[in-house]
């Protein structure tokens, strides 16, 4: 069995306590048990985690390669949060790896301000997803099990 990783960047063990307009209203808990069961039901074992600190989220790519380079990742799915827009570091941990990578967001990025339309995660991953709430956890696991040979 595979494992997929889900990484979560700054703030968003913040999810339903604050700006529920923008992030809705489930807890970050939630997000996780969402991601259990679309794990569970693709076959795939999962590693959650989140971070406020870049080079945590440094680190837990490295791991993540170091199953990829085994054969045993299916992939990354990262929330690198405002970390997306800033981050040269992880941009290069995730291409120095060579892990598959999801981009996700819960919010629709290109509709907000000007700053959250560049991303250093994009031009290394795989897929992008934003705009489809805490939905978009278990559907890019989803996509990341059909992305499997
Ligand atoms: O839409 C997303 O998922 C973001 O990655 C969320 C980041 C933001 O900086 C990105 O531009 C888009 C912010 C996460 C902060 O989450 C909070 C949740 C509830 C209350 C306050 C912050």
């Amino acid at each position: 069995m595979k494992t997929a990783y889900v990484l979560n960047g700054p703030n968003l063990n913040l999810l339903g306590t604050r700006e529920p307009a923008v992030y809705g209203a489930a807890t970050l808990a939630d997000v996780q048990a969402m991601c259990e069961a679309a794990a569970a039901q693709h076959g795939l074992a999962l590693v959650f985690r989140q971070s406020n600190h870049e080079g945590e989220l440094v680190d837990w790519i490295h791991e993540a390669g170091r199953l990829h380079a085994q054969g045993q990742l299916a992939g990354l799915i990262i929330n690198a949060g405002a970390y997306t827009h800033t981050s040269v570091a992880l941009h290069d941990a995730i291409k120095g790896t060579g892990v598959t990578c999801i981009e996700l967001h819960i919010s629709n990025v290109f509709a907000r301000e000007a700053f959250r339309h560049h991303s250093y995660i994009s031009p290394v991953a795989r897929a992008v997803m934003c705009g489809f709430g805490v939905n978009g956890y278990p559907q890019a696991l989803e996509a990341l099990a059909g992305m499997q040979g």
